[in-house]
């Protein structure tokens, strides 16, 4: 009401000359109050409702008897691991930790997928190192190579230029199949039709805490359907053009913008000057990298695809392989150089409520070089001497094999590296407190926000 009674007061006093100079003020400062209210309103609506309770909670606080889980029936689930011949002693430590860790009391069959014939010494050290079934499948040619709009010159030639300029891994053609076959085909191989959920395993990363309760079981039984445990920011130069083309195909199928979608935009983050319309609207058009063409812009934070347990049926299902497939269409796996981990992301964050996403925060995790780690459980919490846990095939360190309890905190007899073990560290939590801000009903106040301190994840102390 205020602006038009302003705005009639322009145009009468326009036909004074005299003022046109403090008419010429006049305009710019509405047009200037009109930007700025619509920033704010922009704002609010991007705005991440609390809900009135977390959504998400850790499956486990402290350690069960293993033995007692293990009664209850097993999900149709597999570990997945996809590895090289060559990678056969850190695949074997991989193996040997998990089966250590949780595998003993659960035997759950392993799946092994190669893009080669696999060699008989890897399958002889691999099956002798899993304690349910061990299968070892080849991937089919058609899905580790380029789709069939993608011409392997001009990808070839896109992939040396990447190398050139220094993108991450840019420059290897298999990596670049690798993240193809990760974001698509993976979910609908022969090997895994059998199941409903995996747990992906890569050589050399390590569990340093017990799992001790049955994770498909309590992923079917909590309605989850994504799993993660580390969350960080992608490397810029990877992929320019992802969120402009999952946010395209967001608009073309009728997606809403929901608040779990919003969690990953850098609407309240962004510099002041970007959040007018007029320059959000320019940067979108003018094809901003990580910019949707609305001028939304990804905060580049997603979950590190190497550890997943998740439902292979939401994945081999029909609104994430038709997202894939445009994807795939606008060959941005080869054209640049996107990988599986952003691709997931958005994917569960576009098509899934934020109650059926889980964070594994009572797992200890480490990829190199990044890990979480939650700390151990006072007390009766450990269940100290418990004869499954402290013994059992790679558990000789027994009773002592733990370091210092805490208050607050949730792992099993993790060991978290560091003198007094303490190591924690989640990326500092800020990729992980923006993208669950949509399931958080605790939220981090503007004061640690400032500061930098950030819990390790909803629900869990810091
Ligand atoms: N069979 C096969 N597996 C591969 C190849 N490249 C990568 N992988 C697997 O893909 C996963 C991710 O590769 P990795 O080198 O760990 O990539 P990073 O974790 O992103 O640095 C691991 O399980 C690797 O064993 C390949 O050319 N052939
Ligand atoms: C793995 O070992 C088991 C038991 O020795 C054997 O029956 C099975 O055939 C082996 N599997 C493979 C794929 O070699
Ligand atoms: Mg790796």
């Amino acid at each position: 009401m205020q602006l038009l009674v302003l705005a009639g007061a322009l145009v009468r006093r326009a036909r004074r000359p005299s003022r046109r100079l403090g008419l010429l003020f006049k305009g710019t400062a509405l047009v200037a109050l009109l930007c700025v209210f619509e920033a704010l309103l922009h704002a609010h609506l991007h705005g991440i409702p609390r809900p009135p309770r977390d959504l998400d909670e850790p499956f486990a606080r402290h350690c069960q008897d293993p033995r007692i889980a293990a009664q209850r029936p097993r999900e149709k689930a597999a570990l997945v691991m996809l590895a090289r011949n060559s990678e056969l002693d850190e695949a074997r430590k991989t193996i040997q930790n998990i089966e250590a860790q949780f595998n003993q009391w659960f035997n759950y069959p392993v799946v092994f997928l190669n893009n080669e014939p696999w060699d008989p010494a890897f399958v002889r050290e691999l099956n002798a190192s899993v304690s349910g079934q061990a299968i070892f499948d080849t991937i089919p040619a058609k899905d580790w190579f380029f789709p069939p709009g993608v011409s392997p010159d001009k990808a070839r030639e896109s992939m040396a230029q990447q190398a050139a300029s220094g993108v991450y891994k840019g420059g290897l053609e298999s990596y670049h199949h690798m993240c193809r076959f990760y974001s698509g085909a993976f979910y609908t191989q022969p090997a895994l039709a059998p199941y409903k959920w995996y747990w992906r395993l890569e050589p050399g990363v390590r569990y340093t805490c017990a799992v001790t309760y049955d994770p498909f079981a309590a992923m079917a039984s909590h309605g989850k359907t994504y799993g993660y445990t580390v969350a960080l920011w992608e490397e810029p130069a990877t992929c320019p053009s992802l969120f402009r083309e999952v946010d395209a195909y967001r608009e073309a199928n009728h997606l809403p913008a929901t608040p779990h979608f919003n969690t990953l935009l850098e609407t309240a983050d962004r510099p002041w000057y970007q959040r007018p319309w007029p320059v959000r609207k320019l940067l979108g058009l003018l094809g901003r990298p990580h910019t949707s063409r609305a001028g939304e812009r990804w905060n580049l934070c997603h979950y590190w695809s190497n550890f997943e347990i998740a439902s292979l049926d939401f994945f081999r299902g029909a609104a994430y392989q038709s997202l894939f497939a445009h994807l795939d269409r606008r060959g941005g796996f080869y054209a640049e150089r996107w990988g599986d981990a952003p691709v997931h992301s958005l994917a569960v964050h576009l098509l899934l409520p934020p109650a059926q996403l889980h964070h594994f925060s009572d797992f200890g995790y480490h990829h190199h070089p990044f890990w979480q780690c939650p700390g151990n459980a006072p007390g009766e919490g450990q269940l100290p001497g418990n004869e499954a846990l402290d013994g059992g095939p790679g558990r000789e360190q027994g009773a002592a094999g733990w370091t210092r309890e805490s208050e607050g905190a949730i792992g099993c007899r993790c060991r978290c590296g560091g003198e007094d073990g303490t190591w924690r560290r989640n990326n500092r939590g800020i990729c992980l407190e923006r993208m669950q801000r949509a399931a958080a009903a605790t939220r981090v106040g503007w004061w640690e926000r400032w500061r930098g301190r950030y819990p390790y994840s909803i629900g869990v102390p810091g």
